[in-house]
């Protein structure tokens, strides 16, 4: 048997949701339509015409959910503030929306959760999608207003703060490709998108740092481990350069660099608008940053296709669903590795987190002093419930033990990891899969809404309550 890896002391251990994704209620006590209501309701777009109007009703049963929380051994919990709760037309708001997260972070506080608050995981308000979404600049201004509301309301109980989830996705998913809402399918308003997140960071960032300098302040970003397939061929070596640049340089250089690097802009040169970034955008988005959460699921094997294969690749990629999110990397293909799979049919590669905590604490994480924690990875698997809705998930449960050796890996090679959310607390709605992808490690009954806690669930909450992995 393999010696027991053992966490550091303090090492926080919590689980994730997102509000769209487990609140339900939409509609209730002034919350405002949001694009994510407004795309489920648009034939085509998610998995069977689901949406999040009941979710797992997480809105009215968030105390038994944060007692179940205490009962698994989290010391923190991951939640996102609906933004279409808090400020419903984008300008006004709502203090009823204000108050369920009061409600929800004092529950958390008495039950010794640590609270660790998202402002944004996707949730636009329909209003501001309406003049313009995050293509548009007055967005970001919308952001920062909205950042402060909620800090009025709970910068007096919340110490982790993070601004956005994901850029990456809510950009290049949501305007490029048009897999997530609001199902934009334009490469430029994914460049601006994409900057405007940024920049609706830099200045959240410095309004809640002039207003309490001891809150620990940052953003999650969504990484992937790109690999070239053949390392020696330079076509493969630059698709790889091209993707890691995307993906992950893209965000990283201007928050911790202060700017854009030239090789991503030369990329994307056909798309980048001239007017694009104003000065002053790059001071902000580089404020100092306290934690940077780290979301993993999985890594890819690309190749560049060569130049006289590229039309018979151009009509592979519309095949497989037309417009890319990999804006000016059109010509890069995905190519699958024979290793293990999960449901969503994203590669298994424990190793890839290890190297990207690494690599990021070298390169980018380290010099700026910031803390890094997982803030998201888990897996979706077919779930077979058993009579009592009991589900014995050994590949979820395994997946999560070689990631967590993978995160120890990390930290003994002296990356400054400091916690691990698990993603998720409660299958949910998984976004265009609707409820269709089960990443819970607690079974939801999408009928009677009872929740089961999963073998993952009880495994893991030995790990959180002995602060080792057996
Ligand atoms: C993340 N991709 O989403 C999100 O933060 C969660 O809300 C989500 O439930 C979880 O991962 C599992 O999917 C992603 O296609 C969705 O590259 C899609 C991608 C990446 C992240």
């Amino acid at each position: 048997m393999n010696a027991p890896k053992v966490f550091p002391d303090g090492f926080l251990w919590g689980s994730a949701t997102a509000a769209y994704q487990v609140e339900g209620a939409a509609w209730e006590d002034g919350r405002g339509a949001c694009i994510w209501d407004t795309y489920a309701r648009t034939p085509g777009m998610v998995h069977e015409g689901h949406n999040g109007d009941v979710a797992c009703d997480h809105y009215h049963r968030y105390a038994e959910d944060v007692a179940l929380m205490e009962k698994l051994n989290l010391g923190a919990y991951r939640f996102s503030v609906s933004m279409a709760r808090v400020m419903p037309d984008g300008r006004t708001i709502n203090q009823a929306g204000l108050d369920f997260y009061r409600r929800l972070t004092d529950e958390l506080l008495a039950r010794d959760v640590v609270p660790w608050l998202t402002l944004y995981h996707w949730d636009l308000p329909q209003a501001l999608e309406e003049v313009g979404g995050w293509p548009s600049r007055d967005t970001a201004y919308r952001f920062t207003e909205y950042a402060g509301a909620v800090h009025d309301a709970l910068g007096d109980r919340i110490r982790f703060w993070t601004t956005l989830n994901e850029p990456w996705c809510s950009a290049f998913l949501g305007y490029a490709e048009g897999r997530h809402a609001p199902g934009v399918t334009d490469p430029v308003a994914g460049v601006r998108a994409a900057h405007h997140l940024m920049l609706a960071h830099g200045m959240a960032m410095h309004e809640l740092r002039s207003r309490d300098a001891d809150l620990s302040l940052g953003i999650t970003l969504n990484f992937a481990d790109v690999t070239p397939a053949d390392a020696d061929d330079p076509g493969d070596q630059d698709a790889a350069r091209r993707i890691d640049g995307l993906s992950n340089r893209y965000f990283l250089d201007p928050l911790f660099r202060g700017h854009y690097s030239p090789d991503i802009v030369e990329d994307l040169a056909s798309v980048w608008p001239q007017d694009l970034v104003v000065d002053g955008d790059l001071e902000l988005i580089s404020t100092p940053m306290d934690v940077l959460g780290v979301n993993y699921y999985s890594g890819n094997t690309v190749r560049g296709v060569p130049a006289d294969e590229a039309p018979a690749a151009a009509d592979r990629a519309r095949a497989q669903g037309g417009p890319t999110p990999n804006v000016g990397s059109e010509h890069v293909e995905f190519v699958p590795q024979d290793v293990p799979h999960t449901a969503m049919g994203w590669e298994v590669r424990p190793q890839g987190l290890t190297d990207l905590l690494v690599r990021l604490q070298r390169d980018y994480s380290g010099p700026a002093g910031t803390e890094l924690y997982v803030t998201e990875n888990g897996a979706a698997y077919d779930d077979q419930p058993d009579a009592d809705g009991f589900v014995q998930d050994d590949e979820r449960l395994d997946y999560v033990r070689t990631h967590l050796g993978a995160v120890h890996d990390a930290i003994e090679a002296g990356a400054q990891v400091k916690g691990y959310f698990l993603w998720s607390l409660l299958d949910n709605f998984e976004w265009a899969y609707g409820y269709d992808k089960r990443f819970g490690i607690v079974r939801v009954d999408y009928d009677t809404l009872a929740r089961v806690p999963k073998a993952s669930a009880r495994w893991f909450a030995t790990v959180a309550g002995s602060n080792r992995v057996e």
